[in-house]
């Protein structure tokens, strides 16, 4: 018995003086199972079509580069407290990186930076985190652009002159309120001066709220020539509400959509024209990107070149954001084309 003992931790002895022996010449140790890279995606909130396709996006990500796994996560409505909650969670769940569409640019910042002590990569899409709290933002194309387009396409509509008013997200969502920034100031051009903002509302991304709010502009307003929704969910609800109204050819609906749930607001003629960037590749390049901070290749400094696999590379600006491509317009000579796809 003794001898067994003796034996068995001379055999231990022995192993690890091989394995210690191993590891100084550089011998490969016995392979480890691979340990996968997990990227959570958490978007504004689920049942939403854009984030759908932005996770088709991730997912496409996962398959190429192989060693990651995907958790599509958001709360059922979109709020910070929410996205806190879920953030909280995966912090516990020593995620490494985290893609997030930010409700509120400034309430996710502490939870975000809480992630960060904890070796979380933490970078936004879509809709940004403020500075601090995010080692990148990735905007899906330029947010002037955004702007000028939405009303470009509502004057077109109008012929140039008349009363429009914007149902938007919810009254925090970083990206909207930019954009509506943008609309503003392109309304305040010569070129639109005929065109008069009487109001803004929230439908919270909801579609039973997006409607009535869409009800409420068409009944309060009714000299009023279209509505301007920068959102997929609003511009679906406010379709609907024109359709109901019976007021196809005398409101007109734009913004931003999806082609997929659009194509049918095109053909009752509630919508002539709408744009959208691809949701896939936004989410397809935030995970691509987040990757490359969970693999040390960026740290988020001005100036830096991010690898974004297919779609190429992007740099980063001196407020640390990039952005992708120009919004691509739909009507109703390509809508159903694009249907099949986002
Ligand atoms: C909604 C969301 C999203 C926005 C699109 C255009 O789906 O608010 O953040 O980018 O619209």
């Amino acid at each position: 018995m003794n001898n067994n003992k003796t034996g068995a931790s001379a055999r231990a002895v022995l192993t690890m003086a091989l394995a210690l022996t191993a590891a100084a010449i550089g011998l490969a140790q016995p392979a480890a199972a691979a340990e996968k890279v997990r990227i959570a995606m958490v978007v504004k909130s689920l049942g939403n079509g854009f984030f759908d396709a932005a996770h088709e996006g991730a997912k496409e990500a996962a398959k190429e580069l192989g060693d990651v796994d995907i958790i599509y996560t958001g709360p059922t409505t979109p709020t910070a407290e929410g996205q806190i909650e879920i953030i909280n969670s995966l912090i516990s769940q020593k995620v490494d990186a985290i893609v997030v569409s930010a409700n509120d640019a400034n309430a996710l910042v502490p939870i975000a930076k809480r992630a960060a002590q904890r070796g979380i990569k933490v970078i936004s899409f879509d809709s940004g985190i403020a500075r601090a709290g995010r080692l990148m933002q990735l905007n899906p194309s330029n947010a002037e652009l955004i702007g000028v387009k939405q009303i470009q396409m509502a004057s077109e509509a109008i012929g140039g002159a008349g009363e429009v008013a914007i149902l938007s997200a919810t009254a925090q969502a970083t990206n909207q309120n930019i954009w509506i920034g943008e609309m503003k100031k392109a309304l305040a051009k010569p070129e639109f001066s005929k065109i008069r903002l009487v109001a803004t509302v929230y439908g919270d991304d909801q579609s039973d709220k997006s409607y009535r709010e869409a009800l409420g502009l068409l009944r309060s307003h009714p000299n009023l020539k279209a509505i301007i929704a920068p959102t997929t969910v609003g511009i679906n609800a406010a379709g609907k509400a024109v359709v109901d109204e019976k007021l196809v050819g005398k409101v007109y609906v734009t913004g931003l959509g999806l082609p997929s749930e659009m194509a049918g607001h095109v053909k009752s003629g509630a919508v002539k024209s709408f744009a959208i960037w691809n949701p896939i590749d936004l989410g397809y390049a935030a995970t691509f990107a987040a990757y490359q901070f969970v693999k040390g290749k960026n740290q988020g400094k001005d100036g830096e070149t991010v690898a974004v696999g297919r779609m190429g590379s992007i740099k980063l600006d001196a407020s640390g954001e990039a952005a992708l491509a120009p919004p691509f317009t739909y009507d109703a000579g390509n809508v159903d084309k694009f249907a099949k796809i986002f």
